[in-house]
């Protein structure tokens, strides 16, 4: 059975009826997205023909899912909010603290050890909150989530940019800082702007060599890192109801990668698949109950440019296996066109490493097509060139494959298996020689590839891929090498070809696990005590943020100016710092070291206008903090890309800084600078970029007078005595302008439980 069936009983109670009350609004069919958000608007929210991309609406998600690097501060903030349990159900998942070394059984015995306070500390308020947790080893996040939690129609946000996979079984998925799991944990309603609508239509058929990830690897190239932006991307047509549960999961999983607030897929036979295999044969029931509301309505997908505000279409029949990369998942290059580009732009050839897992591609299906490729290394008398590790999703997938003999496969070609969770994706590979800094190349069937990300080396250069075209490229160990048309010449001497993937979609004996690693919270949590040790360098107990002083803010030193890509591993990198993300004081040291200073072409050094010295970011920041001056951040496009992290907008606001003005933000990012109290602007003009320089003090003029739609001034002062004026923009709503007032939102929850 599955969990929190009644939860889901009564959402789908109440599904006919609002999207029945939604249609007659709006006065004309309405789109899947459209009927999973009306049915889920906030008791006090009034209906109405919201404007898409314009009207901020409070919804009723109906459960939170928060993995261990970002609960911590979720559940700090939770704890200062006084409830006594989560209003909605709610887990928490150990995937992200386990370093991948040596392989699956000492990595996960090592981290076990290390990370004790922190697991254990966020098994303690699990339990005493009422909420589900999934012990190291259990699984990534979003696997976990789509394997137990997940319900076509159902809406969650989860602290983490990629809970966008439970797309893959028709919610609404969406990803937030831990103050937005925070509210609604606290039973409060969860604001969204209205998305925009990206319909795109799948025709024809995957097959061959082609898979699920090449659609969102094409959809990247199109769309770029910012090109769904406040946009739910609607996923149908013949080609997506072909296409199995897990493989739209991938696609929606990368919609983070576009920016996209979320993506979804309507409910079909292959989610039906999918919730039988994975024990939940009840709620499959209850969905074909009321399927016509579980997708669109077909005059909606018969006709899309009426209903969507863009719409691509791509053939599947022609689609190519694409490679993304190096550095960001949106340079896609079809792999028939990978030979002329790694050439002409000087990517080393040579692939050291192939790597399998991640939340995006870690299922049966994607394991079973890898292992396909990877059989023929010994029928074809091959030797693998590349190194091979593989990070199952879960533990229900890692035993599943053991005992179908799939790692036996992978055992001969030499892989290492690591624990079942994040690992290299997010840094946590404590890869052998990456200190040395050398150029290389590796190819994953991650989501993400950023500069640093896997394994801290700036001169690794990471190709995103299937879990396919990994495998054939491992083997391979060349990124010229095209599995399609070319050939390998075995240990014999012989020339050979590999055979394109096959698989199967679900375990044909079905799922097994022997211990899933799941805790059920104690039924009633109010004994259990939550120790947190105050000399602790991991964990701390957090401060409530100053109010606004109630007037403009005058003197502002620029802190840095940041140039190009600014993603939050940036802002906070993860990695080696993912072990103080309980603890702000502690993870504030890595402040904004991977941005780049636009006046000396630097990471991690800026000129502190106190003595004119050059120093780290965290050290400058701290010595304006220590005089008592604050400070503004400026930022280029797209600013805060990346993840939910919202540690990259609390540091800044530890540390003083006041205001980050950007040409333009990422949602989630944006949305957690104004729940911790921040000014987050945009330059009216993105040429004012240009004005901003290294002395600069900079003046906020208006915030007395801080109104929903007007922009801000901002005066310039130069160093040599000129000043000028700019106007910044804002999307602050009057709520969010509360937030700023009380100095962060989680101050006015605390006041309103008081009362
Ligand atoms: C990521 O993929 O960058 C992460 C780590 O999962 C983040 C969350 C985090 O920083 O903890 C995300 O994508 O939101
Ligand atoms: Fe973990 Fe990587 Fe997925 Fe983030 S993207 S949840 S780090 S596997």
């Amino acid at each position: 059975m599955a969990f929190d069936i009644e939860m889901i009983k009564k959402v789908y109670q109440g599904i006919p009826a609002s999207v029945a009350a939604a249609r007659k609004e709006l006065g004309r069919p309405l789109t899947l997205t459209e009927k999973i958000l009306f049915a889920h608007l906030h008791k006090d929210q009034q209906l109405g023909n919201f404007g898409r991309g314009q009207s901020y609406v409070d919804f009723a998600p109906d459960r939170v899912a928060m993995q261990d690097a970002t609960a911590q501060m979720a559940l700090l903030q939770f704890m200062q909010a006084g409830r006594p349990r989560v209003a909605v159900p709610s887990t928490v998942h150990c995937d992200h603290l386990i370093t991948a070394k040596e392989g699956a059984a000492i990595d996960l015995q090592f981290a076990t050890t290390e990370s004790k306070e922190v697991f254990d500390f966020l098994g303690s308020v699990s339990n005493k909150y009422g909420i589900g947790f999934w012990k190291p080893g259990a699984g990534i996040i979003h696997q976990v989530v789509l394997e137990n939690y997940a319900f076509p129609g159902g809406m969650m946000i989860g602290t983490d940019s990629h809970t966008v996979n439970a797309g893959g079984l028709g919610m609404i998925a969406i990803g937030v800082g831990g103050a937005d799991a925070c509210d609604v944990m606290a039973g409060l309603a969860w604001e969204l702007k209205m998305p925009k609508l990206i319909g795109i239509k799948l025709t024809g058929k995957l097959s061959g060599w082609t898979a699920p990830k090449d659609v969102v690897l094409k959809v990247a190239g199109i769309l770029t890192v910012k090109g769904g932006t406040g946009a739910v991307v609607e996923y149908f047509g013949e080609g997506a109801t072909s296409m199995s549960c897990t493989g739209k999961g991938t696609i929606c999983n990368m919609g983070a990668e576009i920016g996209a607030t979320t993506s979804t897929f309507g409910y079909d036979a292959s989610m039906e698949r999918y919730l039988k295999a994975t024990g939940r044969a009840d709620v499959a029931e209850l969905a074909n109950e009321i399927k016509e509301h579980l997708t669109a309505d077909p005059e909606v997908y018969a006709n899309p440019e009426k209903y969507f505000d863009q719409v691509i279409e791509i053939n599947l029949s022609e689609l190519e296996p694409h490679v993304n990369g190096p550095f960001t998942p949106d340079l896609a290059t079809p792999i028939s066109k990978l030979k002329e580009e790694a050439i002409k732009n000087d990517w080393p050839l040579k692939i050291s490493v192939g790597l399998l897992g991640s939340c995006t591609n870690s299922s049966y299906e994607d394991i079973s097509r890898a292992v396909s490729l990877a059989k023929q290394v010994s029928s074809k008398n091959l030797k693998a060139k590349a190194e091979y590790l593989i990070n199952p999703g879960s533990e229900q997938i890692r035993f599943t494959i053991k005992r179908d003999g799939f790692l036996d496969v992978f055992d001969q070609i030499g892989a290492k298996v690591f624990t079942n969770a994040c690992g290299p994706c997010i840094g946590m590979w404590d890869r052998m020689g990456a200190e040395k800094k050398e150029k290389n190349t590796i190819i994953h069937s991650f989501n993400r590839n950023f500069a640093k990300r896997a394994d801290g080396n700036p001169n690794t250069y990471a190709f995103v891929a299937s879990p396919e075209i990994v495998t054939a490229m491992a083997i391979a160990g060349d990124l010229t090498f095209n599995p399609l048309t070319d050939t390998l010449i075995n240990e014999n001497g012989e020339t050979v070809k590999l055979d394109p993937p096959s698989g199967d979609e679900l375990p044909l004996n079905g799922f097994a696990v022997d211990d899933p690693g799941y805790q059920a919270p104690a039924a009633d949590g109010t004994g259990v005590i939550v120790a947190v040790d105050p000399t602790s360098k991991r964990l701390q107990l957090l401060d409530p943020f100053p109010e606004w002083e109630g007037t403009d803010l005058k003197g502002l030193k620029l802190l840095i100016k940041a140039k190009g890509k600014c993603t939050t591993d940036h802002i906070s990198m993860a990695g080696p710092w993912l072990k103080f993300r309980g603890h702000l004081d502690n993870i504030s040291n890595n402040m904004l070291i991977g941005a780049v200073n636009c006046f000396n072409d630097k990471t991690d050094s800026i000129k502190n206008q106190l003595n004119g010295e050059y120093n780290t970011v965290p050290n400058t920041q701290r010595a304006y903090k220590a005089a008592g001056i604050g400070t503004i951040v400026v930022g280029d496009e797209n600013y805060g890309e990346g993840s939910s992290r919202e540690h990259a907008a609390m540091e800044p606001r530890h540390l003083g800084v006041r205001v980050v003005l950007t040409k333009s933000f990422a949602r989630i990012h944006e949305t957690n600078l104004k729940k911790q109290g921040m000014l987050a602007l945009t330059f009216s003009d993105k040429n004012d970029y240009d004005k901003i320089q290294e002395d600069d003090t900079i003046d906020v003029i208006g915030l007395t007078n801080f109104t929903p739609g007007s922009p801000l001034k901002l005066v310039l002062n130069h160093s040599n005595g000129t000043s000028e004026e700019i106007l910044a923009n804002h999307t602050y709503n009057q709520q969010q302008i509360e937030w700023f007032k009380a100095g962060a939102a989680l101050n006015i929850i605390r006041k309103q439980i008081a009362i």
